[in-house]
């Protein structure tokens, strides 16, 4: 029971699919080169810092464009347009390694722990992030470093029980994503979700892409390089939120970001 999308634009299919279990698997995603060049830039980033911890390094798009690619990608943007509108911000990039032979995490929803997105409603979270990791490294069987996800679970709010430990006394609903590298995994923020185990004997890379409304602040950056916005493209400018509001705080909106259609 896996809900498999195909690149590009959404079908009602996919879209029934996504608002029941909060996410969809996308296979080649990207294209074998595509994932070459981004895990190339993902590798040559944490070769900087200690081996064998888990890391997330954020804000790469500006020096490595690979990664910048991956902020408009067609087989994705189309599916974030269908589920968020045309007026939605890059929040945050995450080229994230797990190292060889490690635990997973712990389940959890993603969004600001000091000021959780399950507060601003007290049934369904609305969407506040839509999330994308690209697996760039082979997951196609479990124990790989696969994502573990708990379908369904950003519909309700009934208490997460305090006595799941992950792989021990953990749910027989839990899905383990497996996929190829180039494999997409798109989801919805209040769903429950951890990195599960890699059992393998290389490290295992991911990486993620976050869009949110674009009132939020971005994440993974305090501000945007003014080379980098001069150089981009128009849709990527305005996806990083480099726009002007005509009038404070979004009074009048602003401009409309420049898509193709
Ligand atoms: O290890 C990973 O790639 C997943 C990390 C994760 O769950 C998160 O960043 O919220």
């Amino acid at each position: 029971m896996i809900p498999i999308a195909k690149p590009g634009v959404m079908t009602e299919h996919e879209r029934f699919m996504f608002d029941t279990f909060g996410y969809l698997v996308i296979p080649d995603a990207l294209s074998p080169a595509e994932v070459e060049a981004v895990l190339a830039a993902s590798r040559r980033a944490h070769s900087a810092y200690p081996a064998g911890e888990w890391r997330q390094l954020g804000h790469l798009y500006e020096t490595e464009s690979a990664i910048e690619e991956l902020i408009d990608h067609p087989s994705v943007l189309p599916k974030i347009r269908n589920l968020m509108g045309d007026y939605f911000i890059l929040q945050s990039t995450w080229a994230t390694v797990q190292p060889a032979k490690t635990k997973g995490g712990g389940y959890h929803q993603d969004g600001s722990g000091v000021y959780e997105f399950r507060r601003l409603s007290s049934a369904q979270t609305p969407i506040m992030q839509l999330r994308v990791g690209y697996y760039l490294t082979d997951q196609s069987e479990d124990g790989m470093g696969n994502m573990v996800m708990i379908p369904g679970s950003h519909n309700h709010m009934t208490a997460w029980p305090k006595d799941i430990k992950a792989d021990e006394n953990d749910l027989p609903i839990r899905d383990v994503i497996c996929g190829k590298p180039g494999t997409a995994l798109l989801f919805h923020q209040g769903v429950f979700h951890r990195t599960g185990r890699n059992d393998r004997d290389f490290d295992r890379h991911t990486m993620h892409i976050v869009y949110s409304p674009p009132w939020l602040i971005p994440s993974d950056r305090m501000r945007n390089d003014p080379d980098f916005v001069a150089r981009t493209t128009p849709l990527r400018r305005a996806l990083i939120g480099d726009w002007k509001r005509p009038e404070e705080p979004f009074g009048v909106g602003y401009p409309r970001p420049p898509f193709a259609d």
